[in-house]
């Protein structure tokens, strides 16, 4: 059974948002276009609590897009975004999210951020998206979304360890830093997932 996953298909990752990724707005029509042509729809969500460590504005003398650290880790220090309860969390109104049966929402532990719709940046707790495809008996993960260099990226590393069958819809996603892009396409690539157009669907 294939599952189209929509990675954070939220107003602070669109044109006008506090995190918002060039051309974001571009992937509204693919998501919205290839829905039906899945038996499942499945959405991630981030949602952090507004002093999340992941904020530049939690460190003090750090500035958006400097490198910093969390849970041991190098960490961008990011604009605030994605609060919970609030406008820039939500799922872009332009997406259609009637077919979806379940958000997985991510990034709820201020002490470490979550790229991956499925675990933590530290590998340390799972989500339940893994459990929940494979109790349902899909083989096959299909991905579109925000933002392709971590997300997006990172939910497809992780489905291919989980040994998902893997297909990331290009034109349905779009990248922070394109030159970040191009390393995560690589890496995804070596690790056996497929890069399609949805077209190709
Ligand atoms: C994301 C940066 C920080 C994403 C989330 O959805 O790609 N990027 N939080
Ligand atoms: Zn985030």
């Amino acid at each position: 059974m294939n599952a189209l996953i929509l990675v954070d298909i939220q107003n602070d990752f669109l044109p006008g948002g506090s995190l918002a990724v060039n051309d974001g707005d571009k992937i509204l029509l693919v998501a919205n276009t290839i829905q039906h042509k899945f038996p499942l729809v499945v959405a991630t969500q981030d949602w952090h609590p507004s002093d999340h460590g992941s904020f530049a504005s939690s460190h003090p003398g750090k500035r958006p897009f400097e490198m910093g650290k969390l849970a041991d880790m190098d960490q961008v220090m990011w604009p605030d975004h994605c609060v919970q309860g609030q406008v820039g969390s939500e799922f872009s109104s332009e997406l259609n999210a009637h077919k979806i049966e379940a958000i997985f929402r991510k990034g709820t532990d201020k002490s470490i951020d979550s790229y991956s719709g499925f675990f933590d940046n530290g590998k340390k707790k799972s989500t339940g998206l893994g459990d929940y495809l494979k109790g349902k008996g899909v083989k096959d993960v299909y991905l579109a979304g925000l933002a392709a260099d971590f997300c997006v990226g990172f939910t497809a590393l992780d489905a291919l360890e989980l040994g998902f069958n893997l297909f990331l819809i290009e034109d349905g996603t779009r990248a922070i830093d394109k030159e970040g892009w191009k390393k995560m396409k690589k890496q995804i690539i070596v690790k056996g997932g497929h890069i399609i157009q949805s077209s190709d669907i």
